[in-house]
Protein backbone atom coordinates (compact mmCIF):
# COMPACT_ATOMS: atom_id res chain seq x y z
CA UNK A 1 0.00 0.00 0.00
CA UNK A 2 1.23 3.77 -0.12
CA UNK A 3 1.98 5.53 1.96
CA UNK A 4 0.71 9.42 3.31
CA UNK A 5 3.07 11.74 5.16
CA UNK A 6 0.82 13.67 7.74
CA UNK A 7 2.36 17.01 8.55
CA UNK A 8 3.29 18.32 11.92
CA UNK A 9 2.78 21.82 11.89
CA UNK A 10 2.36 24.61 14.19
CA UNK A 11 1.81 28.34 14.11
CA UNK A 12 4.30 30.83 15.27
CA UNK A 13 3.39 34.15 15.17
CA UNK A 14 5.27 36.65 13.21
CA UNK A 15 7.06 38.66 15.25
CA UNK A 16 6.97 43.08 14.03
CA UNK A 17 4.24 45.01 12.14
CA UNK A 18 1.99 41.54 10.61
CA UNK A 19 2.29 40.21 14.05
CA UNK A 20 -1.38 38.66 13.36
CA UNK A 21 -0.46 36.20 10.48
CA UNK A 22 0.15 33.37 11.75
CA UNK A 23 3.09 31.36 9.68
CA UNK A 24 2.25 27.15 9.39
CA UNK A 25 5.07 25.59 8.88
CA UNK A 26 6.09 22.03 8.92
CA UNK A 27 8.67 20.34 11.48
CA UNK A 28 8.66 17.04 10.86
CA UNK A 29 7.80 14.53 8.14
CA UNK A 30 6.26 11.41 9.31
CA UNK A 31 5.82 8.16 7.65
CA UNK A 32 1.85 7.16 7.70
CA UNK A 33 1.31 3.36 6.54
CA UNK A 34 -3.11 3.26 6.68
CA UNK A 35 -3.86 0.34 8.06
CA UNK A 36 -7.46 -1.71 8.06
CA UNK A 37 -8.45 -2.27 12.40
CA UNK A 38 -7.46 -5.95 11.50
CA UNK A 39 -4.16 -5.19 10.29
CA UNK A 40 -3.37 -3.06 13.01
CA UNK A 41 -4.63 -6.18 15.76
CA UNK A 42 -2.08 -7.84 14.02
CA UNK A 43 0.49 -5.50 13.99
CA UNK A 44 0.43 -5.00 17.70
CA UNK A 45 0.06 -8.63 18.50
CA UNK A 46 3.19 -9.28 16.33
CA UNK A 47 5.15 -6.19 18.32
CA UNK A 48 4.20 -6.64 21.84
CA UNK A 49 7.29 -8.56 23.29
CA UNK A 50 10.13 -6.86 21.13
CA UNK A 51 12.30 -5.59 22.92
CA UNK A 52 13.54 -2.98 21.14
CA UNK A 53 9.99 -1.30 21.44
CA UNK A 54 10.23 -1.89 25.30
CA UNK A 55 11.08 1.44 26.34
CA UNK A 56 9.12 3.91 23.89
CA UNK A 57 7.00 6.24 25.47
CA UNK A 58 3.24 6.09 23.80
CA UNK A 59 3.52 8.59 21.61
CA UNK A 60 6.74 7.25 19.94
CA UNK A 61 5.30 3.37 19.93
CA UNK A 62 1.99 4.95 18.19
CA UNK A 63 4.44 6.58 15.42
CA UNK A 64 6.21 3.61 15.05
CA UNK A 65 3.63 1.55 14.92
CA UNK A 66 1.78 4.22 12.39
CA UNK A 67 5.00 3.79 10.22
CA UNK A 68 5.05 0.38 9.77
CA UNK A 69 3.93 -1.60 6.98
CA UNK A 70 3.08 -5.53 6.16
CA UNK A 71 5.36 -7.59 3.70
CA UNK A 72 4.62 -11.14 2.42
CA UNK A 73 7.47 -13.27 2.06
CA UNK A 74 7.76 -16.76 0.20
CA UNK A 75 10.04 -19.77 0.65
CA UNK A 76 13.47 -19.78 -0.14
CA UNK A 77 12.69 -15.29 -0.42
CA UNK A 78 15.83 -13.53 0.98
CA UNK A 79 14.63 -10.79 3.18
CA UNK A 80 18.20 -9.11 3.92
CA UNK A 81 20.93 -9.83 2.25
CA UNK A 82 24.80 -9.36 3.82
CA UNK A 83 26.62 -6.23 3.13
CA UNK A 84 23.76 -4.73 1.60
CA UNK A 85 22.88 -1.26 2.88
CA UNK A 86 20.40 -1.24 5.61
CA UNK A 87 17.03 0.24 4.23
CA UNK A 88 14.44 -1.27 6.97
CA UNK A 89 13.75 -2.99 10.50
CA UNK A 90 12.05 -6.23 10.29
CA UNK A 91 9.29 -7.43 13.10
CA UNK A 92 8.20 -11.28 12.46
CA UNK A 93 4.73 -11.87 12.49
CA UNK A 94 4.43 -15.45 11.42
CA UNK A 95 7.32 -17.53 9.50
CA UNK A 96 10.76 -19.11 9.49
CA UNK A 97 13.73 -17.63 9.01
CA UNK A 98 17.10 -18.61 8.90
CA UNK A 99 20.25 -16.26 9.90
CA UNK A 100 23.02 -17.10 7.46
CA UNK A 101 26.42 -15.76 7.91
CA UNK A 102 29.25 -15.43 5.20
CA UNK A 103 32.87 -15.61 6.22
CA UNK A 104 35.93 -16.84 4.29
CA UNK A 105 34.09 -18.04 1.38
CA UNK A 106 31.82 -19.92 3.16
CA UNK A 107 28.32 -19.51 4.21
CA UNK A 108 27.00 -21.03 7.80
CA UNK A 109 23.75 -21.01 9.00
CA UNK A 110 24.00 -19.58 12.88
CA UNK A 111 20.43 -19.79 13.81
CA UNK A 112 16.82 -19.02 12.83
CA UNK A 113 13.83 -17.33 14.14
CA UNK A 114 10.53 -19.32 14.94
CA UNK A 115 7.26 -17.24 14.22
CA UNK A 116 8.69 -14.87 16.88
CA UNK A 117 10.84 -11.75 17.25
CA UNK A 118 12.80 -8.96 14.79
CA UNK A 119 15.99 -8.35 12.95
CA UNK A 120 17.44 -5.93 10.52
CA UNK A 121 18.37 -3.26 13.65
CA UNK A 122 22.24 -3.30 13.51
CA UNK A 123 22.54 -2.02 9.94
CA UNK A 124 20.18 0.75 10.74
CA UNK A 125 22.12 1.50 14.59
CA UNK A 126 25.43 1.37 13.81
CA UNK A 127 25.09 2.53 9.95
CA UNK A 128 27.48 -0.59 9.16
CA UNK A 129 26.46 -2.87 5.61
CA UNK A 130 23.54 -5.77 6.60
CA UNK A 131 25.86 -8.25 9.40
CA UNK A 132 23.60 -11.63 7.72
CA UNK A 133 21.47 -13.18 5.18
CA UNK A 134 18.00 -13.30 6.55
CA UNK A 135 16.42 -16.29 4.32
CA UNK A 136 12.36 -17.02 4.58
CA UNK A 137 12.53 -21.13 4.57
CA UNK A 138 8.31 -21.00 4.71
CA UNK A 139 5.53 -18.91 3.57
CA UNK A 140 5.89 -15.55 5.99
CA UNK A 141 4.64 -12.03 7.22
CA UNK A 142 6.54 -9.57 8.49
CA UNK A 143 6.68 -5.80 9.56
CA UNK A 144 8.98 -3.16 8.08
CA UNK A 145 9.88 -0.02 9.74
CA UNK A 146 11.67 2.32 7.39
CA UNK A 147 15.20 3.73 8.04
CA UNK A 148 14.15 7.02 8.74
CA UNK A 149 11.25 6.41 11.67
CA UNK A 150 13.87 4.14 13.04
CA UNK A 151 16.42 6.41 13.45
CA UNK A 152 14.58 9.18 14.63
CA UNK A 153 12.88 7.53 17.36
CA UNK A 154 14.59 4.44 17.90
CA UNK A 155 17.78 5.55 17.98
CA UNK A 156 17.00 8.81 20.20
CA UNK A 157 15.59 6.06 22.53
CA UNK A 158 18.53 4.28 22.67
CA UNK A 159 20.32 7.63 23.61
CA UNK A 160 18.11 7.85 26.81
CA UNK A 161 18.98 4.11 27.10
CA UNK A 162 22.57 4.19 27.48
CA UNK A 163 22.39 7.08 30.38
CA UNK A 164 19.51 5.12 32.49
CA UNK A 165 21.21 1.86 32.21
CA UNK A 166 25.25 2.93 32.17
CA UNK A 167 25.89 3.05 35.65
CA UNK A 168 23.51 -0.41 36.31
CA UNK A 169 25.60 -2.26 33.60
CA UNK A 170 28.80 -1.80 34.51
CA UNK A 171 27.89 -3.11 38.28
CA UNK A 172 26.68 -6.56 36.62
CA UNK A 173 29.26 -9.11 37.97
CA UNK A 174 29.10 -11.38 34.42
CA UNK A 175 29.82 -8.55 32.32
CA UNK A 176 32.49 -7.32 33.87
CA UNK A 177 34.87 -8.55 31.35
CA UNK A 178 33.92 -6.91 28.39
CA UNK A 179 34.90 -3.76 26.86
CA UNK A 180 32.69 -0.52 27.71
CA UNK A 181 31.75 -0.33 24.38
CA UNK A 182 30.65 -3.91 24.22
CA UNK A 183 28.43 -3.12 27.30
CA UNK A 184 27.21 -0.06 25.45
CA UNK A 185 25.91 -2.16 22.81
CA UNK A 186 23.75 -5.10 25.20
CA UNK A 187 22.10 -1.83 26.34
CA UNK A 188 21.51 -0.64 22.82
CA UNK A 189 19.19 -4.38 22.34
CA UNK A 190 17.77 -4.66 25.72
CA UNK A 191 14.59 -4.14 26.54
CA UNK A 192 12.82 -3.83 30.14
CA UNK A 193 10.30 -5.99 31.75
CA UNK A 194 7.91 -5.30 34.44
CA UNK A 195 6.81 -8.24 36.83
CA UNK A 196 4.26 -8.43 38.96
CA UNK A 197 4.65 -10.32 42.44
CA UNK A 198 4.04 -13.98 41.71
CA UNK A 199 4.17 -13.68 37.90
CA UNK A 200 5.94 -16.65 36.44
CA UNK A 201 8.80 -15.38 34.50
CA UNK A 202 9.92 -18.54 32.68
CA UNK A 203 8.48 -21.84 32.83
CA UNK A 204 10.10 -25.47 33.23
CA UNK A 205 10.28 -27.15 30.05
CA UNK A 206 9.34 -24.36 27.70
CA UNK A 207 11.40 -23.37 24.71
CA UNK A 208 14.02 -20.68 25.24
CA UNK A 209 14.38 -17.08 23.52
CA UNK A 210 15.90 -15.08 26.22
CA UNK A 211 18.05 -13.62 28.99
CA UNK A 212 17.35 -12.05 31.95
CA UNK A 213 19.04 -9.96 34.28
CA UNK A 214 17.52 -8.93 37.67
CA UNK A 215 17.24 -4.74 37.50
CA UNK A 216 15.31 -4.45 40.43
CA UNK A 217 13.41 -6.93 43.14
CA UNK A 218 13.88 -10.48 43.30
CA UNK A 219 13.33 -13.89 41.30
CA UNK A 220 12.91 -17.18 42.36
CA UNK A 221 13.81 -20.31 40.72
CA UNK A 222 11.78 -23.23 41.38
CA UNK A 223 12.43 -27.27 39.72
CA UNK A 224 9.76 -30.22 39.57
CA UNK A 225 11.80 -33.59 39.99
CA UNK A 226 11.27 -36.34 38.16
CA UNK A 227 12.84 -38.56 40.47
CA UNK A 228 10.44 -37.76 43.14
CA UNK A 229 6.70 -39.92 43.52
CA UNK A 230 3.78 -39.16 41.52
CA UNK A 231 2.45 -37.03 44.23
CA UNK A 232 5.17 -35.30 44.46
CA UNK A 233 6.17 -34.60 40.81
CA UNK A 234 4.52 -31.86 39.91
CA UNK A 235 5.12 -29.79 43.32
CA UNK A 236 7.58 -26.88 42.58
CA UNK A 237 10.93 -26.93 45.14
CA UNK A 238 12.88 -23.22 45.54
CA UNK A 239 16.25 -23.90 44.44
CA UNK A 240 17.61 -20.35 44.31
CA UNK A 241 17.02 -16.60 44.43
CA UNK A 242 18.87 -14.10 41.75
CA UNK A 243 18.55 -10.39 43.18
CA UNK A 244 19.92 -6.94 41.43
CA UNK A 245 22.90 -7.78 39.34
CA UNK A 246 22.40 -11.78 38.81
CA UNK A 247 21.36 -13.27 35.70
CA UNK A 248 19.10 -16.14 35.04
CA UNK A 249 17.82 -18.43 31.65
CA UNK A 250 21.17 -18.58 30.22
CA UNK A 251 21.29 -22.44 30.74
CA UNK A 252 18.70 -23.56 27.96
CA UNK A 253 20.00 -20.54 25.78
CA UNK A 254 23.91 -22.08 26.31
CA UNK A 255 22.33 -26.28 26.27
CA UNK A 256 20.19 -25.71 23.41
CA UNK A 257 17.81 -27.34 25.77
CA UNK A 258 14.02 -26.88 27.34
CA UNK A 259 13.67 -24.47 30.34
CA UNK A 260 15.53 -26.38 33.23
CA UNK A 261 13.26 -24.82 36.09
CA UNK A 262 10.72 -22.06 36.55
CA UNK A 263 11.15 -18.64 37.51
CA UNK A 264 9.11 -15.94 39.31
CA UNK A 265 8.64 -12.68 40.65
CA UNK A 266 9.04 -11.86 44.44
CA UNK A 267 7.16 -8.79 44.84
CA UNK A 268 7.47 -6.22 41.97
CA UNK A 269 10.41 -7.28 39.49
CA UNK A 270 12.36 -5.47 36.32
CA UNK A 271 14.49 -7.58 34.66
CA UNK A 272 16.59 -6.51 31.58
CA UNK A 273 15.48 -8.97 28.45
CA UNK A 274 17.84 -9.77 26.03
CA UNK A 275 16.89 -12.10 22.37
CA UNK A 276 19.13 -15.55 21.92
CA UNK A 277 20.49 -14.09 19.19
CA UNK A 278 21.47 -10.78 20.83
CA UNK A 279 22.95 -13.37 23.86
CA UNK A 280 25.20 -15.47 20.86
CA UNK A 281 26.57 -12.24 19.47
CA UNK A 282 27.36 -10.09 22.48
CA UNK A 283 28.12 -12.17 25.22
CA UNK A 284 30.57 -14.33 23.74
CA UNK A 285 33.68 -13.24 25.89
CA UNK A 286 31.28 -14.20 28.97
CA UNK A 287 30.09 -17.68 27.95
CA UNK A 288 33.52 -19.08 30.28
CA UNK A 289 31.90 -17.61 33.37
CA UNK A 290 28.21 -18.92 32.87
CA UNK A 291 29.47 -22.44 31.86
CA UNK A 292 31.66 -22.47 35.24
CA UNK A 293 27.91 -21.71 37.07
CA UNK A 294 26.52 -24.03 35.42
CA UNK A 295 28.88 -26.81 36.75
CA UNK A 296 27.79 -25.73 40.28
CA UNK A 297 24.28 -26.49 39.46
CA UNK A 298 25.07 -29.74 38.63
CA UNK A 299 26.81 -30.33 42.01
CA UNK A 300 24.10 -28.13 43.46
CA UNK A 301 22.03 -30.81 41.85
CA UNK A 302 23.20 -33.87 42.91
CA UNK A 303 23.95 -32.56 46.50
CA UNK A 304 19.70 -32.08 46.38
CA UNK A 305 18.17 -34.68 44.58
CA UNK A 306 20.69 -37.09 44.22
CA UNK A 307 22.18 -37.83 40.84
CA UNK A 308 19.66 -39.48 39.00
CA UNK A 309 18.20 -36.26 38.06
CA UNK A 310 19.69 -35.08 34.78
CA UNK A 311 20.03 -31.12 33.88
CA UNK A 312 20.82 -31.66 30.38
CA UNK A 313 17.14 -33.54 30.10
CA UNK A 314 14.79 -31.36 32.22
CA UNK A 315 11.37 -32.70 30.35
CA UNK A 316 8.46 -30.80 31.95
P1 LIG B 1 21.53 -6.29 10.21
O1 LIG B 1 20.90 -4.98 9.96
O2 LIG B 1 23.00 -6.38 10.23
C1 LIG B 1 21.13 -8.71 9.41
O3 LIG B 1 20.97 -7.33 9.12
C2 LIG B 1 20.50 -9.01 10.74
O4 LIG B 1 20.63 -10.33 11.20
C3 LIG B 1 21.18 -8.21 11.85
O5 LIG B 1 20.93 -6.84 11.62
C4 LIG B 1 20.57 -8.84 13.06
O6 LIG B 1 19.30 -8.29 13.32
C5 LIG B 1 20.38 -10.29 12.61
N1 LIG B 1 25.28 -11.57 13.79
C6 LIG B 1 24.80 -10.52 13.14
N2 LIG B 1 23.50 -10.29 12.88
C7 LIG B 1 22.63 -11.18 13.33
C8 LIG B 1 23.06 -12.32 14.03
C9 LIG B 1 24.44 -12.51 14.26
N3 LIG B 1 21.96 -13.01 14.36
C10 LIG B 1 20.91 -12.36 13.90
N4 LIG B 1 21.28 -11.24 13.26
N5 LIG B 1 24.98 -13.61 14.92
C11 LIG B 1 24.20 -14.81 15.16
C12 LIG B 1 23.79 -15.08 16.54
C13 LIG B 1 22.78 -16.20 16.59
C14 LIG B 1 26.44 -13.74 15.14
C15 LIG B 1 27.00 -14.51 13.98
C16 LIG B 1 28.51 -14.61 13.98
P1 LIG C 1 17.09 -21.91 32.12
O1 LIG C 1 17.22 -21.26 30.80
O2 LIG C 1 17.13 -23.38 32.18
C1 LIG C 1 15.66 -21.60 34.25
O3 LIG C 1 15.76 -21.41 32.84
C2 LIG C 1 16.83 -20.95 34.93
O4 LIG C 1 16.97 -21.10 36.31
C3 LIG C 1 18.13 -21.55 34.42
O5 LIG C 1 18.25 -21.29 33.03
C4 LIG C 1 19.12 -20.91 35.34
O6 LIG C 1 19.44 -19.63 34.92
C5 LIG C 1 18.32 -20.79 36.63
N1 LIG C 1 19.56 -25.59 38.19
C6 LIG C 1 19.05 -25.17 37.02
N2 LIG C 1 18.74 -23.88 36.75
C7 LIG C 1 18.99 -22.99 37.70
C8 LIG C 1 19.53 -23.37 38.93
C9 LIG C 1 19.81 -24.73 39.18
N3 LIG C 1 19.65 -22.26 39.65
C10 LIG C 1 19.24 -21.24 38.90
N4 LIG C 1 18.83 -21.66 37.72
N5 LIG C 1 20.32 -25.21 40.39
C11 LIG C 1 20.46 -24.35 41.54
C12 LIG C 1 21.84 -24.22 42.07
C13 LIG C 1 21.91 -23.27 43.22
C14 LIG C 1 20.59 -26.64 40.55
C15 LIG C 1 19.30 -27.37 40.86
C16 LIG C 1 19.22 -27.96 42.21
Amino acid sequence: GGSVFSLWTCGVPFPGSISRVLYTFAVALQVVHPKTDEQRCRLQEACKDILLFKNLDQEQLSQVLDAMFERKVKPQEHVIDQGDDGDNFYVIERGLYDIVVAKDNQSRCVGRYDNHGSFGELALMYNTPRAATIVATTEGALWGLDRVTFRRIILKNNAKKRKTYELFIESVPLLKSLEASERMKIVDVIGEKVYQDGERIISQGDKADCFYIVESGEVKILIKSKTMTSKEANQEVEIARCHRGQYFGELALVTNKPRAASAYAVGEVKCLVMDVQAFERLLGPCMDIMKRNITHYEEQLVAMFGSSMDLLDPGN
